[in-house]
């Protein structure tokens, strides 16, 4: 619910009674209404409300799963033509075409994983990079009627499947790269007579009418989501708007077009941001490591994880988008849909936590989960459970007019006591759910928090360098690829100098010793100091390495509750080089 800020309390009071109507209708009316709601979707609707939809990468590269000829290619899977991966020629990669023959394709089975994963909509790749359209195409024949021996749509199967069960339905297309057609991005510059190609070819032969053909010839969709526009020219992305806007004036169109012609921001592949984020945005996250099938591929993400990585999004104000991908029979990977449905079972338990939700005025996690706001209700997500019957809660600004603890029958009151600034709440010793328990807190206004990182008595708090203030040192992002399209990225600290400091804002509730952690990547043996101002320092020689690594630099005290700055500097070895990522605070006694 990103637009929190302009409804206003009975605004939102309003909402939400409508969409909790709305969730009974669904129940009561049956298939009709559901339906009708999908059509009836405004612009975004699900996307901003829903918060959760389902992303499918599934095409030609499915088949391959990451092994050609034998070797197997670590990374994400549909580029697995390009040079990096298995470097695949481009008319024998077309070849593969002839033996796509994706007979366990259940159109209906995907839509009804989605909706009971909680999934408000589907994004499917229509086209990836490879070129080839996974729909009827008259614009171009390397598409999945014309040359594979199914000869079938499937996206006519899964956008009649999407609206029977209430979901929206989308397209995922890519419209600057194009590998195998002449004139695509990155892909053959002379055509089959061996006259030059230009991208300008390539667009009016293909995109644009490939573009004109998803937005006919499956009833009202809810996006088009191009990706990697790269230096396409501003031209040919506003002739691609103009069409979305023309065909499906009700279409959301992803920031991943260029030039900032889309409606709302992707952020970065398989990211969820540690702090809150304004405006329309949204997270794409993978079940595994790759978007496309990979045979190897068994690093799933756990039902625990999946909610995490969701309340995490929405609790910074996004959208999540999580993918999954079908193998070249069609199949969906049996642990990624046992994962998606245990978190969707949670979230028919608790779906106050996900839908018509919003950013944390804490505007990052807290130690022991995350909190989520529905209008002028927190819900608290408790992903550690404490082991000491106390729950901490610091800087909670909005009087408390109710606090309970949700279970699967319903709830009961939970008593809390209020001491410098934080809410202690009193729990039973067994959390209610297996993977995340929920307390609802209803406040008598618009919920409001110190967002101060607080140093929690319980369990370990770490706190990332993102959030430090730095002098005399460098505070930037770094991205890199773990596999081949893996990305990941931090916030660093590095380029010490001589004096250099991060310092962090830190809300003390039980004084008393704590044991100091850094996370860094440097190299050979560092001297790291902390320093609480106007208190303690310490100092501690640790070794390094080239991957972030946690250390202990040793105890600190805190003598007494409140609010203190913690500074940290790199005091001897190769400090130049060295990269902190966060800190720890862990209590002692
Ligand atoms: C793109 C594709 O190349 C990839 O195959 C997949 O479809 C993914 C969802 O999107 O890859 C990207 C695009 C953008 C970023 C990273 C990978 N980014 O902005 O960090």
């Amino acid at each position: 619910m990103k637009k929190i800020m302009i409804l206003g309390l009975a605004g939102l009071l309003a909402m939400q009674s409508s969409i909790a109507a709305k969730n009974g209708m669904d129940e009561m009316w049956g298939e009709s209404t559901v339906k009708l709601r999908a059509e009836n979707a405004k612009r975004g609707q699900l996307f901003d409300e829903g918060n959760y939809a389902m992303f499918i990468h599934w095409g030609l590269y499915s088949q391959l799963g990451n092994k050609v000829d034998g070797k197997t290619y670590y990374g994400i899977g549909e580029w697995i033509m390009n040079s990096r991966m298995a470097g695949i020629p481009v008319d024998e990669y077309k070849e593969l075409a002839s033996t796509f023959n994706p007979v366990e394709f259940d159109a209906k089975a995907i839509a009804k994983l989605a909706k009971d994963a909680g999934m408000k909509y589907i994004v499917i790749t229509s086209k990836h990079h490879d070129g080839f359209a996974m729909y009827d195409s008259k614009a171009c024949d390397f598409n999945i009627t014309k040359t594979t021996p199914w000869a079938k749509d499937p996206m006519h199967e899964l956008a009649a499947a999407c609206r029977a069960e209430g979901l929206g339905f989308g397209f995922y297309y890519s419209h600057n790269q194009d590998w195998t057609f002449p004139g695509g991005g990155k892909g053959p510059k002379v055509d089959e007579n061996g006259e030059a190609a230009t991208f300008d070819d390539y667009f009016k032969k293909k995109c644009l009418p490939q573009v004109e053909e998803i937005t006919t010839q499956y009833g009202p969709i809810e996006m088009v989501w191009f990706d990697t526009p790269g230096k396409m020219p501003k031209k040919y992305v506003q002739q691609l708007v103009d069409v979305v806007r023309k065909n499906q004036p009700n279409a959301l169109i992803s920031g991943r077009a260029g030039h900032n012609l889309g409606d709302y921001q992707s952020l970065g592949d398989m990211e969820v941001p540690h702090r809150n984020v304004a405006g329309l945005w949204e997270s794409v996250d993978t079940t595994n490591d790759s978007w496309a099938y990979a045979w190897y591929d068994n690093y799933w993400k756990t039902p625990k994880e999946i909610l995490r990585r969701l309340i995490a999004t929405v609790g910074r104000g996004g959208t999540y988008m999580l993918n999954i991908g079908p193998d070249g029979a069609g199949a969906v990977p049996e642990r990624a849909a046992r994962a998606l449905e245990q978190s969707g079972e949670w979230i028919r338990r608790y779906p106050q936590a996900i839908y018509n939700a919003g950013a944390s005025p804490w505007e990052h996690a807290l130690p022991w989960g995350d909190v989520t706001v529905n209008g002028n209700k927190l819900i608290l997500s408790v992903f550690e459970w404490p082991t000491t019957g106390k729950l901490y809660l610091p800087g909670l600004k909005t009087e408390i007019v109710s606090a309970k603890l949700l279970n699967r029958s319903g709830s009961e009151e939970v008593v809390y006591n209020r001491s410098n600034g934080w809410t202690i709440f009193d729990l039973p010793c067994h959390a209610p759910e297996k993977m995340v328990s929920v307390i609802e807190l209803e406040l008598a206004g618009i919920p409001q928090a110190d967002p101060t990182f607080g140093i929690d008595p319980n369990i370990g708090t770490e706190i990332l360098a993102e959030f430090a203030e730095v002098e005399g040192a460098e505070q930037s992002q770094k991205r890199w690829m773990e596999k081949f399209g893996e990305w990941k990225r931090i916030i660093r600290v590095h380029n010490w100098k001589e004096g250099g400091k991060a310092t962090f804002e830190v809300d003390v509730l039980k004084a008393g010793d704590y044991c100091v952690d850094l996370t860094y990547a440097g190299e050979g043996r560092l001297v790291w100091g902390v320093t609480i101002e106007g208190g303690e320092h310490i100092q501690n020689e640790q070794n390094s390495s080239h991957n972030y690594q946690e250390f202990p630099i040793g105890w600190i005290n805190f003598p007494k509750a409140g609010k203190y700055k913690v500074a940290v500097s790199c005091l001897d070895g190769d400090c130049k080089s060295s990269s902190l990522k966060a800190i720890h605070f862990t209590p002692v006694w």
